[in-house]
């Protein structure tokens, strides 16, 4: 009788929504700073995901099955992606694409490997992050190693610089990439300055003021667009015209913004090619306009990467996360941004980073080595 009541009880609640009858839908998680000055990567990230999901959901979902983002917030805080990877898990997720930070990526990542949870990053850059052997650890990017070398062999080959100053916010990624170019100048060019800044402080003008009586002829930055856009304006204003160069961190309008566009004329960052070059891209580019506004430099990234773990479920016929890695490492997948195909680190195969030039307030492509 009590057990004919259970069932009972157990049917009324599931008809009333409280009680969910088995998984009816594949959860992916989204992370990122969806708040605070690095905000404006985090809302790209969300914007491309949702951008693949919505067209997935239209065609049918994945193994039958809605597919849902769950939105999390790291605010570039290590401790915080940690606290959200828990969380993540917690709730059921398939896989994630995420995070933005290196620094957050790295920490999270623990996490998710634990759980036996696919992870994507379309943006953290430090090559850490894939050099511990964690099979379910993937990034849609290329690697600060790769950025760095670059960077350096255009201040040598292109610019014919000799003396510089390089600066770093501290972070996994900022002194991870700073290290690179250094590494990368070796004795080509003497490196006269080198120091960090701190992450959130706003007036660089003591720093500055310091670098400015070493006579660099160029001043490199390891970091995100807040304090680089700060470090230009502050440096033209106390009378420093000598280029600023730095890498992916920097690419966002909000960095020309702070700046100022005439102080940020003539600035270099390195990058990814320009996908408003690449023909497969365009279709992805009209429908985020059409729904976000102006692409973001990650938007794309996320959007590839989001595509790509659903391809691998749908490919695996499973939410399974070792049969997920295991097809995440075999396929080749056709993006937006070209064919990519991982190794066994989880790095892509191809990274064809360029330097790009700031004109007129625009991010240019401007040097291909
Ligand atoms: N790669 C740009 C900044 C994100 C990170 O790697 O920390």
């Amino acid at each position: 009788m009590v057990k004919r009541f259970l069932v009972f009880l157990f049917a009324v609640l599931v008809f009333l929504g409280c009680v969910k009858k088995g998984e009816d839908v594949i959860k992916i998680g989204v992370a990122g700073p969806m708040t605070g000055d690095q905000a404006k990567m985090g809302t790209d990230f969300k914007n491309g995901v949702a951008l693949a999901i919505e067209e997935w959901n239209a065609k049918g979902g994945v193994l039958g099955k809605k597919i849902v983002n769950l939105i999390e917030d790291d605010q570039h805080d290590p401790k915080q992606a940690v606290s959200i990877a828990n969380k993540l898990v917690n709730e059921g997720v398939a896989g994630v694409i995420g995070h933005f930070n290196s620094s957050c990526s790295i920490p999270a990542s623990d996490v998710y490997n634990r759980a036996g949870i696919p992870m994507i990053t379309p943006a953290s850059t430090n090559p850490q992050l894939t050099e511990r052997g964690y099979q379910g650890v993937f990034r849609v990017c290329g690697r600060d190693d790769q950025q760095g070398k670059v960077g350096a062999e255009f201040t040598i080959t292109q610019l014919k610089l000799k003396r510089v100053a390089v600066i770093h916010d501290k972070t996994t990624y900022g002194q991870g990439l700073a290290d690179e170019f250094r590494k990368n100048l070796g004795d080509k060019a003497e490196v006269v300055y080198y120091g960090g800044i701190v992450q959130g402080d706003k007036d660089f003008k003591t720093v500055l003021t310091s670098i400015k009586e070493k006579k660099p002829e160029l001043i490199f930055l390891g970091g995100i667009y807040p304090e680089g856009g700060l470090l230009v304006k502050q440096s033209r204003e106390i009378g420093m015209t000598v280029p600023f160069m730095s890498g992916d961190g920097v690419i966002d309008p909000k960095f020309i913004e702070i700046a100022g566009a005439e102080a940020a004329e003539g600035t270099y960052l390195t990058f990814s090619p320009d996908p408003n070059g690449i023909p497969t891209a365009k279709t992805f580019i009209e429908n985020y306009k059409a729904k976000f506004g102006e692409i973001g430099p990650y938007s794309i990234y996320a959007y590839d990467a989001a595509n790509i773990m659903l391809k691998a479920i749908e490919a695996t016929g499973t939410t399974e996360g070792k049969a997920i890695m295991d097809k995440l490492h075999s396929m080749e997948f056709s993006g937006t941004l070209g064919n990519i195909k991982f190794d066994a680190k989880g790095d892509v195969t191809v990274a064809p980073y360029v330097v790009w030039i700031t004109k007129g307030g625009k991010f240019v492509e401007h040097w291909k080595p």
